[in-house]
């Protein structure tokens, strides 16, 4: 699942290869244009979404929807490229018209990028920072989310904050209701009906005044964060590993999650909030009976203990910042004549905070999958599966 994403947000496609996968895994094209779909939906979206209807095109390492263990690549168009065919052409040279973006959006990869490149156009940073890209990761978590549901892991999210108004956490959801998502099927179906929310949401009286926060922070020429957890289930014991710091599973999820355009912080179990418990209230005891073998009353890890998977659900919450690209545009310094100037307003979402979820899961689906190829190794789905049933 080692892998690599190209393309501008206004170039002709983006691009996704899968470099290594193994031969023998079903994959369904129709599953990556769900997941596709579903990134693309959530209310403070802007008018690019209007433009886009994102489809991948598998371009090798499946044959008759069976991958070969080949290199899977991938490509998604962009339908606005329409629209920027001379201001972004790859190999034409740049007409005298094409005016440079000089005026660097704080909060944004403008300034440090052109310092950093040596470019005067923001544009040549803007391009490749901008969110667009993670379409082209939620094409490859996707293909990863088909393999771990080989093995009953479901990867799930929800949002649990909008600007300053906060909902239930899955851990108060369930300390409310602790029969309510006895089952599997259960946890499946609240997941799974919040694609039709508008936020992703499980509070509909919440998700209104979340919807009144966004239209008048709008209104302000404001763009909205907020928070959301992403919830796994099915996960084995022992994915990652507590032998040194870069093997274990949350500094893989952390460092691939906190890659996610716009997240500013990262937390696992009870998080932040656990460290200012005492030591005798911040563990899960441990049980042992016959039915469910080792388990927990509690899930204050997160689902990781000494950077292995422990079999309890993983719970990881995400923080994003609200989007740099604003109507109402803060001070900014021109780069070339270094005058004081307003941040350039490119068109862009007010709340993206349902779709980064998504994103979100598809990330956390790609680490799962990568750890679960080293656990299980193998080259074929037979092989993996066969060591899987023997651990
Ligand atoms: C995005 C496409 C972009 C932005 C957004 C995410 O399209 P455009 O720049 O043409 O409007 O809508 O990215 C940002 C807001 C950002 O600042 O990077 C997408 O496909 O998700």
């Amino acid at each position: 699942f080692e892998y690599i994403t190209a393309g501008e947000s206004h170039g002709p496609r983006l691009t996704a290869v899968i470099k290594s996968l193994p031969a023998g895994l079903r994959v369904e094209v129709e599953k990556i244009n769900e997941q596709l779909y579903r990134r693309q939906q959530g209310y403070g979206r802007g008018g690019r979404m209007k433009i886009e209807s994102d489809q991948a095109i598998i371009n090798s390492g499946l044959r008759h929807k069976e991958s070969l263990g080949t290199p899977l690549s991938m490509t998604i168009e962009n339908r606005d490229w329409q629209n920027w065919i001379e201001a972004m052409a790859p190999d034409k040279e740049r007409g005298a018209e094409i005016e440079a973006l000089t005026n660097p959006r704080p909060g944004h990869a403008d300034l440090p990028g052109a310092l950093k490149y040596n470019h005067r156009d923001l544009r040549n940073v803007l391009e490749r920072a901008s969110a667009r890209e993670t379409a082209a990761r939620t094409a490859v978590g996707a293909v990863a989310r088909q393999f771990l549901e080989q093995f009953g892991v479901e990867v799930y999210s929800h949002v649990v904050q909008i600007g300053s108004l906060k909902s239930e956490t899955w851990t108060d959801l369930k300390a409310k209701d602790p029969e309510r998502f006895e089952s599997k099927e259960a946890v499946k179906e609240y997941f799974s009906s919040l694609d039709q929310t508008p936020l992703r949401c499980g509070d509909s009286i919440k998700t209104k005044a979340m919807k009144d926060l966004i239209d008048s922070w709008r209104e302000n020429g404001d763009s909205v964060g907020g928070v959301f957890e992403i919830v796994v289930t099915g996960l084995p014991v022992g994915l990652g590993s507590h032998v040194h710091w870069d093997l274990k599973l949350e500094s893989k999820l952390a460092a691939q999650l906190m890659g996610i355009q716009a997240i500013k912080g990262v937390e696992i179990g009870s998080g932040f909030k656990g460290a200012g418990l005492p030591g005798s209230k911040a563990h899960d005891e441990i049980f042992y009976d016959l039915k469910q073998g080792f388990h927990r009353s509690s899930n204050q890890a997160g689902g990781i203990e000494g950077g292995m998977s422990n079999g309890e659900e993983l719970i990881i919450r995400l923080a994003m910042k609200p989007i740099p690209t604003l109507a109402q545009a803060l001070h900014s310094a021109d780069i070339i004549s270094k005058k004081e100037t307003t941040a350039a307003k490119e068109r862009s979402d007010v709340c993206a905070v349902p779709a980064a979820s998504i994103v979100g899961e598809a990330v956390t689906a790609i680490v799962l999958a990568q750890s679960a190829a080293d656990k299980f190794g193998g080259d074929s789905m037979l092989e993996i599966k066969r060591n899987y049933k023997n651990y």
